[in-house]
């Protein structure tokens, strides 16, 4: 079999005409992309596919508009458009999500949280955070971020036992550090967060208590994670992760705080907002809105579940055993092969994951002892619990490959995923169709 992966580069680019007439050397490249993502096995947990209808929203002629402010008290003219089109963002946002405000001005996640510091602590305070190596985020604290040099960042983590989040330590350092703002949430955390128990740790020490879902957010506006609403009282959320939209954030909160988050965003710490972004959120709120975002968030689920399951019974160690969300941490560290030489070995295998640290890890972030695995992107080409059996089996193949310096197993994994992923077209993409 022929590898689709280069035999067609450039057909891709003729869905984006005036782009490949006017610089045919980026169109090329973003064919080149078009065609990777629609060959590819993407298993990155914070990757998706977003429709065509959002792609085509981040390119419209919103993105020539500066709109300063906020709907009803802009400092620029000519909004009449742009205050209907954050608004409609803002009441989906609320109507997904249960909230009471919602602001979807954030350039992304970490300015998004980078808000919620400005709003309610003051530099030099005590937060506190899961560390980034249990599964948390650079900016929950962590040392290297603003957010743990401005501030200061205390960490709580896993039990050793259970990789699980270690609640008698978030007590203790809660009661012990009085910290302003607790986070919750993470980029590594494959079991369901306990909004409730964080809620009450942070009411004890009289902290605001911010739920980072960035990962999460599809699942719980799908209803198969709990939602933080009633626990948290500030939501950050990325808008492109499981929630399937453009890349940007939300900051949702209690109604007693909307004048605190939105001071912060705007004037605080951003300019203008993307207009072209606001809007492709506000059609990504629609689609989570409808039933079949439900369908598609419990899919998620469901194929994490089988694919760690069927990793199991191949002998790998997840990281706490198994999964409750889009979420598969492997510790390869029994494998005998280092995250980052199979993270790689993958990736020429055409399966495309991260290098990742696994809680206690003890090698160094940037050559880890495992990979983080996720199934966002899959469940939106239509792959099924069926097909994870399968997704393991070319995991373990490329895992081992890597171990051996297999380079021919590595090439004939690629063609056999080429050619599964060719028959689930990829939404958004002109190749495959
Ligand atoms: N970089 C994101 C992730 O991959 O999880 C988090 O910000």
């Amino acid at each position: 079999m022929s590898l689709p992966q280069s035999a067609h580069p450039q057909s891709a680019s003729l869905s984006h005409p005036a782009l490949s007439a006017a610089d045919p050397e980026l169109a090329a490249l973003v064919g080149a992309e078009e065609q990777l993502q629609a060959d590819t096995l993407r298993l990155i947990p914070s990757e998706n596919y977003v429709s065509a209808a959002v792609l085509e929203a981040t390119g419209t002629v919103l993105q020539n508009k500066y709109s300063e402010g906020y709907p009803g008290r802009r400092y620029y003219e000519g909004q009449q458009n742009i205050d209907r089109v954050e608004t409609l963002a803002v009441e989906r946002a609320k109507a997904v999500f249960g909230v009471e405000h919602a602001n979807v001005q954030p350039y992304s996640g970490s300015p998004a949280n980078l808000a919620a510091y400005l709003a309610f602590a003051e530099p030099g305070d005590t937060v506190l955070g899961m560390a980034l190596p249990m599964g948390g985020h650079l900016t929950h604290g962590w040392g290297v971020s603003a957010t743990g040099t401005w501030f200061r960042g205390v960490q709580y983590g896993v039990r050793a036992d259970t990789a699980l989040i270690d609640f008698d330590e978030v007590r203790e350092l809660a009661r012990k550090e009085r910290p302003k703002i607790i986070f919750c949430g993470g980029t590594a955390v494959p079991r369901t967060i306990d909004f409730a128990a964080f809620g009450e740790i942070a009411r004890e020490v009289d902290a605001v208590l911010v739920a980072d879902i960035a990962h999460i957010a599809g699942l719980v506006a799908g209803g198969a994670h709990p939602s933080p609403v009633p626990h948290a009282d500030v939501i950050s959320t990325t808008t492109h992760k499981t929630l399937r939209g453009p890349r940007g954030a939300m900051l949702m909160s209690r109604a007693s705080h909307a004048k605190a988050v939105d001071k912060a965003v705007f004037p605080g710490l951003q300019g203008g907002p993307h207009n072209h972004t606001t809007a492709a959120i506000a059609v990504a709120l629609h689609e989570a809105a409808a039933p079949s975002f439900r369908e598609y968030a419990h899919a998620v689920v469901a194929n994490a579940k089988a694919l760690a399951e069927a990793l199991l019974a191949r002998g790998y160690d997840l990281v706490s055993g198994g999964t409750d969300n889009h979420l598969v941490l492997i510790d390869l560290t029994s494998k005998d092969v280092p995250g980052k030489v199979a993270a790689k070995a993958l990736d020429r295998a055409g399966i495309v994951v991260n290098y990742n640290t696994v809680p206690f890890d003890p090698r160094k972030p940037f050559d880890p002892s495992g990979i983080r695995i996720g199934t966002p992107a899959l469940t939106s080409r239509g792959l099924g619990t069926d097909r994870m059996p399968q997704v393991a089996e070319w995991i373990d193949r490329g895992v081992q490959a890597a171990a051996k310096g297999d380079e021919d197993a590595l090439t004939v994994i690629r063609n056999e995923v080429a050619e599964l992923m060719a028959a689930y077209p990829a939404p958004g993409l002109a190749v495959g169709e």
